[in-house]
């Protein structure tokens, strides 16, 4: 399996990098958090895309050394971003298969001591898959990370196939709606309706909002109107590298 092997050896050789994306608030206007988004920079093809290489990682198994380096590479530099941005979180896509393996909240935790990052900025990413097929093994797990201080985003939100019966049931900070919801949202009322229904029962789950795919200044408008707490997209800024980021910051706020 040739990419897998590739894979293998891309890690060995330091081939990935982790980029970061800003996330507005909307009512303070700052940056309230940074998305780690893993790239890989290979030697000849140049970038190839997570949404290629994550889901061949999970099946092979690598899945666990990429997500223990991300964890770490995120924590560390979390920690230098806090000596000028204090007020900045990170937040860290955690794959289902490394969520429910048996060792995942040792392991986080041992990072967080080890780098002595405030767990306080540290936010985890979670789709409707990695929490909903061990129900009970998940209340526990979240419930844990919540007492750690650490706070829970659902990404994704509106694309999975689950009752929305788990939202109350979950100890959920943050609902990231899927960006194929933002897009249209210009266009269509209906596509409206979807977003204000959203914002709204988060709001009264007293649960806060992500829109995501945010492009353009009509979209931000909107999400404005409907309350929104946070946007994230290219309307505010591209993932960036960690010196981009730091220009970024000092430049926004
Ligand atoms: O960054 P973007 O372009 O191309 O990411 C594509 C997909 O890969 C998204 O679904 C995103 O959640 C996922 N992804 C990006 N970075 C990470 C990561 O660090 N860990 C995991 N598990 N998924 C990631
Ligand atoms: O699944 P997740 O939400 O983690 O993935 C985020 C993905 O969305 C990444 O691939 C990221 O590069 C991409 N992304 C971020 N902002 C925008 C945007 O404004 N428009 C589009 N089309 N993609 C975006
Ligand atoms: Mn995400
Ligand atoms: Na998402």
């Amino acid at each position: 399996f040739q990419l897998e092997t590739a894979l293998r050896k891309a890690f060995d050789r330091g081939e990935f990098e982790l980029y970061y994306q800003p996330q507005l608030d909307m009512k303070t206007k700052q940056i309230r958090a940074v998305e780690a988004l893993i790239r890989w920079k290979h030697s000849g093809k140049g970038f190839i895309s997570p949404g290629k290489f994550i889901p061949l990682a999970e099946e092979s198994g690598l899945i666990t050394p990429i997500s223990d380096w991300i964890m770490m590479q995120a924590c560390e530099h979390l920690k230098q971003l806090q000596l000028h941005f204090p007020y900045v979180k990170m937040s860290v896509n955690i794959s289902p298969i490394y969520f429910q393996q048996i060792d995942f909240l040792e392991k986080l935790q041992k990072t967080i001591e080890s780098v002595n990052v405030n767990p306080r900025s540290i936010e985890l990413e979670l789709t409707e898959s990695a929490v909903m097929p061990h129900a009970e093994q998940s209340v526990a797990r979240l419930t844990t990370l919540k007492t750690m201080g650490i706070s829970i985003a659902i990404d994704d939100f509106g694309t999975g196939f689950s009752s929305l019966s788990y939202l109350h049931r979950f100890p959920i900070d943050v609902l990231k709606i899927d960006q194929s919801f933002i897009k249209p949202l210009s266009r269509y009322q209906e596509d409206l309706a979807i977003v204000k229904a959203i914002i709204m029962m988060a709001h009264s789950l007293q649960i806060q909002v992500v829109a995501e795919g945010v492009e353009t200044e009509k979209q931000y408008q909107i999400l404005e109107e409907q309350r929104c707490d946070f946007v994230q997209g290219y309307y505010v800024s591209n993932p960036l590298s960690i010196g981009e980021l730091y220009e970024f910051l000092e430049m926004w706020n």
